[in-house]
């Protein structure tokens, strides 16, 4: 019988997973409980139903691949545990100026050559409150990478509605700021500003009329439901972030969490049931293998594209740390099949058709005489 192998029943995907695979809309009124069960799926199931989810509303070869550059390393004054950038840990990094518009420039255009097509710039700052030159300096460069034809983000940390506003007027097409765990957890990672505050910048942006792009950190000394927390605040906003990044920590000496003893480093398989689940509760989203992808072996990586995850960052750097470099992922789209997402290409929901599946297979000429 085909519901059975050696006795065993063959693990089937629970009824709110069967629900939402039929999915031609994205949903916002996920229950926490629905997630969870979601979450829950044996893997193979879960992984091979988000990847069936997935080639429905997205190109199912195309990843995108966005460049990273910090614009104003260090010195920053918040606490966040996890980050090299606070000016209240120790951890050897020189705090610098803000970057000339000149050089983000050339940056991005070498970005451009080697194939990305989104450059995204951090900037190691609380707020923007009292930074009307950095502002102006920003909206230079976003105007600049913009005339490239290339998708341009940047993560300031927290903005006003007015701020808002005026990167949408420079031409900005997302905007970074991630909620980075449940609500639950957030207060042991970070105390200097609350989830609240995070929640009220992702509104200025969507207000702005600019794409969200918010996620997490998976790593943190948090319980798989946390996880479940994560993606129930992200797939419950009003709309779902145009961009899903799936953080693993990197531990950087001298921070609370990367000095911490007792921490465990996540486990894959936690990495790819988070990006499964986000397929299947935000179908149109683009799902980000961000931090710690360097950590990840290229089957691993292979396998959270094939579930769903379809933009990585390449490049020579991330902020502070290591990237995977552009020619290492070269190879690897070569290797398996996959191409670089253009600028501004979007899926959108389709029936699967075997054409979209194996796009570049044509049907034997015998084939189609015997048809
Ligand atoms: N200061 C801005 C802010 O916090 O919104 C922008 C820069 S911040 C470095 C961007 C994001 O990178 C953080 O929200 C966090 O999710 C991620 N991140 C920072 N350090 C990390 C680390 N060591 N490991 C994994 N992710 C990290
Ligand atoms: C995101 O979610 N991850 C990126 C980007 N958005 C800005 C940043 C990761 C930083 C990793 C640690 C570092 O290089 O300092
Ligand atoms: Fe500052 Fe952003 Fe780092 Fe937090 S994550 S310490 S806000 S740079
Ligand atoms: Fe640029 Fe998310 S950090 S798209």
């Amino acid at each position: 019988r085909l519901s059975s192998i050696a006795g065993s029943p063959l693990p089937r995907a629970g009824n709110v997973l069967q629900e939402a695979l039929n999915a031609t809309a994205p949903r916002h009124n996920w229950s926490r409980d629905e997630i969870r069960e979601i979450y829950n799926t044996p893997l193979m199931e879960l992984a091979h139903q988000s990847g069936a989810l997935h080639r429905r509303f997205h190109s199912p070869s195309a990843v995108q691949m966005c460049t990273l550059m910090n614009i104003k390393t260090g010195g920053c004054s918040e606490d966040c545990s996890y980050c090299a950038q606070s000016s209240r840990y120790n951890t050897g990094l020189k705090a610098t100026k803000m970057s000339s518009v000149d050089s983000v420039l050339e940056a991005a255009r070498i970005a451009k050559d080697n194939g990305s097509t989104r450059f995204c710039m951090g900037a190691a700052w609380r707020d923007m409150r009292g930074r009307k030159t950095s502002l102006k300096n920003v909206k230079a460069m976003i105007e600049g990478v913009r005339s490239m034809d290339m998708e341009v983000c940047v993560t300031l940390g927290m903005i006003d509605q007015n701020q808002a506003d005026e990167l949408a007027e420079a031409g900005l097409t997302a905007y970074n700021h991630n909620v980075d765990t449940s609500r639950e957890h957030y207060p042991s990672v970070i105390s200097t500003r609350s989830y609240d505050e995070r929640l009220q910048t992702l509104a200025h942006v969507r207000q702005a009329g600019i794409n969200v792009c918010s996620g997490g950190i998976l790593g943190l000394g948090e319980k798989p439901e946390d996880h479940v927390g994560l993606l129930h605040t992200v797939s419950n906003l009003p709309s779902h972030p145009e961009s899903f990044p799936v953080n693993a920590l990197v531990p950087i000496k001298g921070t609370p969490l990367g000095d911490d003893p007792k921490r465990k480093r996540i486990s894959f398989d936690a990495i790819l049931r988070t990006i499964a689940t986000a397929r299947v509760v935000m179908p149109a989203t683009i799902i980000r293998i961000a931090a710690g992808r360097t950590t990840m072996s290229e089957a691993e990586q292979i396998l959270c594209f094939s579930a769903g995850a379809n933009a990585i960052f390449t490049g020579e750097k991330m902020l502070t740390t290591e990237c995977n470099g552009w020619d290492e992922d070269k190879a690897m789209f070569e290797k398996y099949g996959l191409r670089p997402m253009k600028s501004f290409e979007r899926g959108g929901y389709r029936e699967v058709e075997v054409k979209d599946m194996f796009p570049q297979v044509e049907p034997a000429k015998e084939q189609q005489t015997v048809a």
